[in-house]
C-alpha cells in the first residue's frame, strides 16, 4: 500500500507556527525548533504552505521566485536544515506548488508587461479591451472585482482569477509547462516527498474565454463553469505526470474546488489517475447560501443529515478505485470547531469528535495547526486587525466605497474570513502566546491563556492526546487506513454512525453531532459488551444495554467483534 495512504498530514502556515527571531513573523528555524512537538503529536508529513520569495500580497501564494526562500523566513539552508531535522524523525515534507498564477513580481510578469512582442508576454493571458472599451469578459475574481487588470503600459488586460497581484499563467503555452516541470524536479531533487498543488483544476482555460452566467444582480460572476476542469487540464495533468512524478514516490494532492466524487476518481484513481488525492469541497459548501452573488460571505446552518450524505456520496466512490483527503479545516476557512463543532461550553468534546471522523473516515486525515489544540475563530473589533486581502477587499467594495454597514461585513469577516485560521499558533499563556518576542504581524486569539500547547502537553484530557491517541489507533487498524465505509442509522438526526469494515476486522464509530443527548439502538450484531471500545472522548461506563445514550458531542469507537 502506498506509503501515503497511511499517513496523517499535518499542515503549517509558517507565518503564523513560530517566529524565533523577533519580528513578529513565524519561520522555518520556528518549524525546526518544534519538530519534536510533531513527533510527539506523531503526525508522519508536513504540508508547508509557501515559503518562496514573494511580495506577499496573498500570504505568499504569489510567488515572486519559486527557487528562493523569503527572507523573512529564513534562507535556503535553513530549509536544508529543516528537511534534515524532518527526515531525522520520519517526518516527510510537502512543499505547496502554486502555478495557476504568479506574483506580479516574478520576473517573467515583469519582461511580459513590457511590450506585446516580450518573449515573455504568451506566459501570461492577455486581450484587447471589449468592443467599446472595457474588461474583455465579465470574469470575476475569487477576491471580488473583475478577473482583469488593464495595463496601461501595452493597453491591453491581463487575467487573475486571484488578487491582481496574482496574474494567471497561460498553461497553453508549453514554454510555462517546461518551466514549471524543470522547477517541480528542482524541489523534489532536493529530497522533498511531494507537492500539495494549489488550485490544480484551473489551469485550462477555455479557447474564446466565454462570459460567465451571472447571478441575478450580479456584475463580476466568478466563472467556474469555464475555468474548473477545463478542456486540457488532464492532457496537461498526465504530461506533468509522466515527466516529472512517475519518477518520484511523492504525495500529490491536488486543490479541486467543484468537482464531483466521479470526478474525483478520475482524478485519483490508483491505476491511471493523475494525483494521490484531491481536497474536494462539497462539505465546504454546506454553511454557505449559494444563491446569493457571494457565497462564501453567507452562512446559515447545515444539517448533519447534509454532511452524512455527502461524506457517503465520497466514501462510496472513491472506495477501491481512487483516494479521498479528510479535511475540515486549513489557512482558507474558519476553524473547525467554531465551524462544525461548539467552540463555547463544548469546545474541547466537539473538537474531540470533529477529529475522531476525520481519522476514522477512508483517506488521508489533514490536521491543520491549531486545531490539535482546538483552537477557534477569532473577532476582532475593527478592520484594521484583518490582514487577509481577501477579507479587506470586501470591506473595501462593500463599506468603504459601497457605504454598507461596518459591522455587517465585520461579522460576515467575524464568520468566514480566513483570519481564523491564521492566528498565531498559541504555544504557552506568555505574552503573546509565546509565538513571538516582538510584535506578531496579526493579533493573538485572546483565549491563548486557556487554549494552547503547553497546557494541552500538561492535561492528559486534553484535545492534543486525544489526537495523539487516534493517530496511533488508526496506525495499527486496517480497517480504519483502507476498510469500506458504511453507514448506519441513515436518518438519525443527531448521530452520525458507521462501520469500516476489511475481511479482517470491523470499527464502528458512533458520533452524536449535537449539543444534547442523544438516545439511539446499538446499531450492530450482539450488545456493546461483546465489542471493544477502542476510543472515546467522554468516559464510558460498561453498557449492557442495547440502547445507547451518546451525550452532547460524544464520539465513541468500538472494535466489533
Ligand atoms: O485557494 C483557492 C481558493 O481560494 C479556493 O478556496 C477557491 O477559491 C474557492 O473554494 C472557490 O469556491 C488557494 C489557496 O489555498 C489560497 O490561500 C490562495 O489565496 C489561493 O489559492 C490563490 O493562490
Amino acid at each position: 500500500m502506498a506509503w501515503w495512504k497511511q499517513s496523517v498530514v499535518y499542515q503549517i502556515y509558517p507565518r503564523s507556527f513560530f517566529d524565533t527571531d523577533g519580528d513578529g513573523t513565524g519561520d522555518l528555524r520556528g518549524v525546526t525548533a518544534k519538530l519534536d512537538y510533531l513527533q510527539t503529536l506523531g503526525v508522519d508529513v508536513v504540508w508547508l504552505c509557501p515559503v518562496y520569495q514573494s511580495p506577499n500580497d496573498d500570504g505568499g501564494y504569489d510567488i515572486s521566485d519559486y527557487r528562493a526562500i523569503l527572507p523573512e523566513f529564513g534562507t535556503m539552508a535553513d530549509w536544508e536544515e529543516l528537511l534534515a531535522g524532518m527526515h531525522a524523525r520520519g517526518i516527510r515534507l510537502i512543499m505547496d506548488l502554486v502555478v495557476n498564477h504568479t506574483s506580479d513580481e516574478h520576473p517573467w510578469f515583469v519582461e511580459a508587461r513590457r511590450s506585446k512582442d516580450n518573449p515573455y508576454r504568451d506566459f501570461y493571458i492577455w486581450r484587447p479591451p471589449a468592443q467599446g472599451g472595457g474588461e474583455p469578459n465579465n470574469w470575476g475574481s475569487h477576491f471580488g472585482g473583475s478577473a482583469w487588470k488593464f495595463d496601461p503600459q501595452t493597453g491591453e488586460y491581463f487575467l487573475h482569477l486571484f488578487s491582481e497581484r496574482q496574474p494567471d499563467l497561460n498553461w497553453d503555452n508549453p514554454r510555462v509547462r517546461e518551466e514549471v516541470y524543470a522547477m517541480m524536479r528542482w524541489w523534489l531533487d532536493k529530497g522533498i516527498d511531494g507537492f500539495r498543488m494549489d488550485t490544480v483544476n484551473m489551469f485550462s482555460k477555455p479557447p474564446g474565454l466565454p462570459p460567465a452566467s451571472p447571478r441575478a444582480g450580479e456584475r463580476y460572476p466568478l466563472a467556474e463553469e469555464h475555468f474548473l476542469n477545463g478542456p486540457r487540464l488532464f492532457e496537461y495533468l498526465r504530461e506533468m505526470k509522466r515527466r516529472v512524478l512517475d519518477d518520484y514516490n511523492v504525495l500529490t494532492v491536488g486543490e479541486t474546488p467543484g468537482v464531483s466524487p466521479e470526478q474525483g476518481v478520475e482524478f485519483t484513481h490508483a491505476r491511471d489517475g493523475v494525483l494521490s488525492m484531491i481536497f474536494q469541497f462539497d462539505h465546504m459548501a454546506l454553511d454557505k447560501d449559494a444563491a446569493d452573488p457571494e457565497p462564501r460571505w453567507t452562512h446559515r446552518p447545515w444539517s448533519l443529515s447534509e454532511l452524512r450524505d455527502i461524506t457517503t456520496r465520497w466514501q462510496t466512490a472513491l472506495h477501491g478505485r481512487g483516494w479521498n483527503s479528510l479535511y475540515l479545516s486549513n489557512h482558507d476557512v474558519p476553524r473547525l470547531v467554531s465551524r462544525f463543532g461548539d467552540d463555547g461550553e463544548h469546545r474541547v468534546a466537539s473538537a474531540k469528535l470533529l477529529a475522531t471522523f476525520l481519522h476514522t473516515l477512508e483517506g488521508t486525515p489533514y490536521v491543520y495547526q491549531g486545531d490539535e489544540i482546538g483552537m477557534t475563530n477569532v473577532q476582532f473589533g475593527r478592520i484594521e486587525d484583518y490582514r487577509d486581502v481577501d477579507a479587506l477587499n470586501l470591506y473595501r467594495a462593500r463599506v468603504a466605497q459601497g457605504g454598507g454597514d461596518p459591522a455587517q461585513t465585520l461579522k460576515a469577516i467575524h464568520l468566514k474570513g480566513r483570519d481564523n485560521a491564521r492566528t498565531p499558533m498559541q504555544w504557552d499563556a506568555s505574552a503573546n502566546a509565546g509565538f513571538t518576542t516582538g510584535t506578531p504581524w496579526i493579533g493573538v486569539n485572546p483565549n491563548y491563556p486557556e487554549v494552547n500547547v503547553q497546557a494541552a502537553l500538561a492535561d492528559p484530557g486534553s484535545v492534543f492526546w486525544y489526537y495523539r491517541d487516534l493517530i496511533r489507533l488508526r496506525r495499527r487498524s486496517p480497517a480504519l487506513i483502507g476498510g469500506r465505509y458504511d453507514l448506519l442509522l441513515p436518518d438519525h438526526p443527531q448521530v452520525y454512525a458507521y462501520t469500516r469494515t476489511t475481511p479482517d476486522q470491523q470499527v464502528l464509530v458512533l458520533l452524536n453531532f449535537s449539543g444534547r443527548d442523544a438516545a439511539l439502538p446499538w446499531p450492530a450484531g450482539g450488545t456493546p459488551l461483546d465489542a471493544e471500545l477502542l476510543l472515546g472522548n467522554l468516559e464510558v461506563s460498561a453498557e449492557p444495554a442495547l440502547d445507547l445514550r451518546l451525550r452532547p458531542w460524544e464520539a465513541r469507537v468500538y472494535l466489533l467483534p
